[in-house]
C-alpha cells in the first residue's frame, strides 16, 4: 500500500515546478487549485502539459491550464508529504491515513488547519520573537524572549492527540458547512516546552481567574490585520501538566505550517485550541471571547437536537473534551485478503480527556464483536494503539469496523449520535472494506 503512494510522491519529485513563496510569503507551489499562478510559471507549465502552449501570453491573469486544474493533488507545501489539500485560501490538509499508522505522527505528515494567512516564514525572527502573558487576571504582566522561556522554565515532553473540532465532518448527514475532512485531521507526537502552568504562575493568577486565551501572528484572509481565531480554554485545562508552550515536535522545529516557531500543544480538546505562532496569552477573569470562541464555532447545542434542526446560538455550548475515537491505520481499505489467513488489522484510539480502555472489531456490520490488544498511552493525552486479527468465514465482500471504548464506559456510535450544525465531534466507527479472495 505504502509503496503505491511513495510512487505518487515520486512523481512529484519529478514536477519541474519549483516551490516557490507565493504573495503571502507562503511557501507553496505556483500552482494553486484555484488556478492562480504567475506568468512566469507558464514556461515550466508548458513542460507539464507536454506541449508549448502558443497563446501564453494571453492567458487571463494567472489562470491555470485546464489540464492541470483538474489534477488531483496539483498543490503542496515544502518540507509537507502525504497530506490531501482540502483549501489553499486558507491551507487546509489532512492526512492520508497510511500515515497515520506510525507510532507518531511524523511532522511532514502532520495535518494542516489555519484560518488565516500564518506569518511570512521570512518575518520569523528567533531571536526577536516574543510571548507576552497578560491579561485583567494577570497579576505581572511580563514579555519572555525564546531563548528566557527556555532558560527560566523546565522543559517537558509528552505525546499529546491534536484533532481538529471538524475531523470527520464528511460523513455527518445532513451535510453541514465547514472544511469537508475525513479521517485525517488528526495527529499525535512529542511535543517539547514548558509548562503553560509554569509561565502562567510565574507572572501570578488572580483568583478571579476563569479562563486562557491565545494570540498567534497569523492575520485574517479579510486583510483588516486582526487575527483570524483567538481560542483559549478554562484554568483547569490551561493548568494541566501537560498543557505546554512547545518549540519542538518530534524532536525538531516546529514544522512552519504547524506553528513555528512556537504554539500551544493541548491534547484531548478540539485543535482549535492550541494557537500557532504563539506571541500572546491573555489571563481572563471571563469565558476568553476572542474570534472563534462565539456562535456556532466549536460549539455544539447544549441539549440534543434532531438532524438537521436549527439551534439558536444561545443554546451552544463550547465544545470541550472530544468524544472517544479510533481509526484502523492498516491495512487500507480495498485490501484483498487470502481465506486462509487470518488478517493482521492495527490501528490507533484516543478519548479527549479520558483514555481508551476497550478496543473491538466486527467483521459482520456489528453483529458481533472481538476484543483487540490494546496498549496504554505513553502518557495522558497520548492516542494508544491496538491491534488484532481475524477470520474470515468465505470469500466475499467484508467490512471491518473499529469500535473503542473510553473509560467511562461509553463507546463509539455507528452513525455520529449528536448530531450538530457545525459538524463537530464525529466519532462514529471507522470502517475499510476488505474482498476475501
Ligand atoms: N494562530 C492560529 N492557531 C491555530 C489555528 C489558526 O488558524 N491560527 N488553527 C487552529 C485549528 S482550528 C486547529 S485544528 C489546529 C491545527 O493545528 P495544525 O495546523 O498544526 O494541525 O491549530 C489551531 N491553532
Ligand atoms: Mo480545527
Amino acid at each position: 500500500m505504502k509503496k503505491k503512494t511513495k510512487g505518487i510522491h515520486e512523481a512529484y519529485a519529478k514536477d519541474p515546478i519549483k516551490a516557490d513563496l507565493d504573495i503571502f510569503g507562503r511557501e507553496v507551489d505556483p500552482l494553486t487549485r484555484r488556478g492562480f499562478l504567475k506568468k512566469s510559471s507558464l514556461i515550466a507549465m508548458a513542460s507539464v502539459v507536454g506541449a508549448s502552449i502558443p497563446f501564453a501570453d494571453k492567458m487571463p491573469g494567472g489562470l491555470m491550464p485546464a489540464l492541470l486544474a483538474n489534477e488531483l493533488h496539483p498543490f503542496s507545501v515544502k518540507g509537507k508529504d502525504g497530506l490531501v489539500y482540502l483549501n489553499d485560501k486558507p491551507i487546509n490538509a489532512e492526512t492520508l491515513p497510511q500515515f497515520l499508522d506510525d507510532p507518531f505522527t511524523k511532522p511532514e505528515h502532520f495535518f494542516i488547519r489555519n484560518n488565516g494567512i500564518p506569518p511570512a516564514m521570512k518575518d520569523i525572527d528567533l531571536s526577536k520573537w516574543e510571548l507576552r502573558i497578560e491579561g485583567e487576571s494577570c497579576e505581572r504582566p511580563t514579555t519572555f524572549k525564546l531563548d528566557e522561556l527556555k532558560k527560566r522554565f523546565k522543559h517537558y515532553t509528552y505525546a499529546l492527540t491534536l484533532e481538529c473540532g471538524g475531523n470527520n465532518r464528511f460523513d455527518v448527514v445532513p451535510a453541514t458547512r465547514g472544511n469537508q475532512w475525513h479521517v485525517g485531521a488528526v495527529g499525535c507526537g512529542r511535543w517539547t516546552g514548558v509548562r503553560l502552568k509554569d509561565v502562567l504562575e510565574s507572572c501570578g493568577i488572580k483568583k478571579d481567574a476563569v479562563y486562557i486565551g491565545y494570540y498567534g501572528a497569523d492575520t485574517s484572509l479579510s486583510g483588516n490585520g486582526e487575527v483570524p481565531i483567538s481560542r483559549g480554554v478554562p484554568m483547569h485545562k490551561a493548568l494541566e501538566d501537560e498543557t505546554l508552550i512547545a518549540w519542538q515536535y518530534e524532536g525538531q522545529d516546529i514544522p512552519y505550517m504547524n506553528g513555528y516557531p512556537l504554539r500551544l500543544a493541548i491534547g484531548g480538546w478540539p485543535a482549535s485550541v492550541a494557537g500557532k505562532w504563539l506571541v500572546r496569552v491573555v489571563v481572563r477573569n471571563k469565558v476568553h471571547d476572542g474570534p472563534k470562541m462565539g456562535g456556532g464555532s466549536y460549539r455544539i447545542p447544549c441539549t440534543p437536537v434532531a438532524p438537521g434542526e436549527k439551534v439558536d446560538p444561545n443554546d451552544m455550548c463550547i465544545l470541550e473534551s472530544m468524544a472517544v475515537k479510533s481509526l484502523i491505520t492498516f491495512p487500507l481499505s480495498g485490501v484483498h485478503a487470502p481465506l486462509d489467513k487470518a488478517l493482521a488489522l492495527r490501528g490507533k484510539a484516543w478519548a479527549g480527556d479520558l483514555s481508551v480502555s476497550q478496543m473491538h472489531v466486527s467483521i459482520d456490520y456489528g453483529a458481533t464483536w472481538h476484543k483487540a490488544k490494546l496498549k496504554k498511552p505513553i502518557n495522558h493525552l497520548a492516542w494508544q494503539e491496538w491491534e488484532a486479527s481475524v477470520k474470515f468465514p468465505t470469500k466475499g465482500y467484508y467490512e471491518v469496523w473499529a469500535r473503542a471504548t473510553d473509560s467511562k464506559g461509553k463507546s463509539q456510535p455507528m452513525v455520529l449520535g449528536a448530531w450538530n450544525p457545525g459538524g463537530y465531534n464525529n466519532n462514529s466507527c471507522h470502517r475499510i472494506a476488505v474482498r476475501v479472495v
